[in-house]
């Protein structure tokens, strides 16, 4: 663990936010063009805001690449914020003679309250800059660098979005606990949840590119617009669910020797981290908690996935025939699919502020209000596909090392060629 590290810095109005990663192996090609790709995906959806539309985000790269190849040095990222042009005297480094007005009315939900309070502050907005998501640009961006590297191991994420409001897709409405599958036995047709877990070839991934929501489905798509519609008209704002699939994950990441390397434990701690989001489950998730031991887990069968996503025949001379773990069992992936879905809640800044106290008197107030997004799950699923990333980065770096690409691509071969073959 910690093979593959990063911090960020920077606050929403300032000059810009930083990434410095520190681990990526020597001889990657990687060019600014890629992660500026990811960049752009981030600020897309529906339901953002009118600071979306200054921001172009483009990363400058400072440090650790030369001749469009990694060093094995430490890389250093810089996105600048162009709305700093606008908030130089607010967000001014040096001191100044008359300092903005203070903001003294938490947001119900956000940082705000706990953070003034744990940091002794007469003003929140120290703290509503860092918590602010601006700061994924910088995780989208040192993702960006992971999913490079992923790429040429064969593994490759992808994020939808599943749910908007209460509007959600058919296969996770399907894939829930009927009453009978609580009470009937395993049989071929039955299966202890209803549905089963989407896999990534049963995704259109162009239709999410695509789609203004990483929606696959264009008529709900179109229900969650009008939901994001009607949530703007009222004030308001949007949560969701989205939805992470990882493919070409090779069996035998984390481990299950020590709660630490549990590679579930990892996941779930990295999207947890996302900002807004309230739940994390893996596979099947909350809903096994509902059904028998024996309807739950995902039966073993000989042979190697008829034909695996890409059409990459697996190592494995076995497969699972089903994927209700979610690729995870005992904090191992296990060769199937990594699922991985997120709970957003609806973002704290509201139009139609929530009832607050002002800080300054303890009197009753609306919470403060400044211009914000109606619903941010689709770029919260892009987050997503970068931590995702930084997770599977470092643990392949931990399991396969190697200081150069070709050194930790000779050790996965030799890893996958040593895998049983019966
Ligand atoms: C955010 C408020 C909005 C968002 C911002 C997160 O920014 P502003 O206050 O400048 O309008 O657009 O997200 C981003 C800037 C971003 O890049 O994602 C907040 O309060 O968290």
């Amino acid at each position: 663990m910690g093979q593959f590290r990063f911090i960020t810095a920077g606050e929403s109005h300032g000059k810009g936010l930083v990434a410095i990663i520190e681990g990526m192996v020597a001889d990657l090609p990687l060019e600014a063009e890629y992660i500026n790709k990811e960049l752009k995906c981030r600020q897309q959806g529906y339901g953002r805001g009118p600071r979306m539309q200054i921001e172009q985000d483009r990363v400058e790269i400072i440090s650790g690449v030369r001749y469009g190849l990694t060093m094995g040095s430490p890389i250093a990222l810089f996105i600048p914020n162009r709305d700093w042009q606008n908030w130089q005297e607010a967000m001014s480094i040096t001191s100044v003679e008359k300092e903005a007005e203070p903001v003294t009315r938490p947001r119900p939900g956000h940082a705000d309250l706990a953070g003034v309070t744990k940091y002794s502050l007469k003003d929140i907005r120290p703290i509503m800059e860092r918590a602010s998501a601006r700061e994924t640009a910088a995780r989208v961006a040192a993702g960006a660098i992971a999913k490079r590297f992923l790429e040429e191991l064969g593994i490759v994420i992808h994020s939808h979005t599943i749910a908007i409001g209460t509007c959600h897709c058919e296969p996770f409405a399907s894939f829930r606990v009927t009453k009978e599958s609580c009470h009937s036995e395993r049989s071929e047709e039955s299966h202890g949840a209803q549905g089963k877990l989407p896999q990534a070839s049963s995704i259109d991934w162009q239709q999410v590119e695509t789609s203004l929501l990483r929606c696959a489905e264009a008529e709900l798509e179109k229900e969650m617009i009008a939901a994001i519609d009607r949530a703007k008209a009222e004030g308001d704002t949007l949560g969701g669910i989205f939805e992470l699939i990882a493919t070409g994950v090779p069996v035998g990441l984390g481990s299950h020797v020590s709660w630490e390397r549990r590679l579930d434990g990892r996941i779930a701690q990295a999207i947890m981290s996302i900002n807004a989001v309230k739940g994390v489950e893996i596979g099947a998730g909350f809903t096994l908690a509902k059904i028998k031991g024996s309807q739950a887990h995902d039966v073993i069968e000989p042979g190697s996935p008829p034909v695996s996503y890409e059409e990459k025949q697996s190592p494995l001379p076995w497969h699972h025939a089903t994927n209700y773990a979610g690729g995870i069992e005992g904090g191992i992936s296990n060769g199937e699919e990594i699922i991985v879905r997120a709970a957003v809640k609806p973002i704290a800044t509201l139009a139609k502020p929530l009832s607050s106290i002002d800080l300054r008197s303890g009197e009753i107030a609306k919470a403060h209000y400044e211009r914000s997004d109606i619903c941010v799950v689709p770029a919260a699923g892009v987050i997503g596909e970068a931590m995702l990333a930084i997770i599977l980065a470092d643990a392949c770096l931990e399991k396969f090392g190697g200081d150069n690409l070709k050194e930790t691509l000779a050790n996965y071969h030799n890893y996958l060629a040593s895998l049983p073959h019966f």
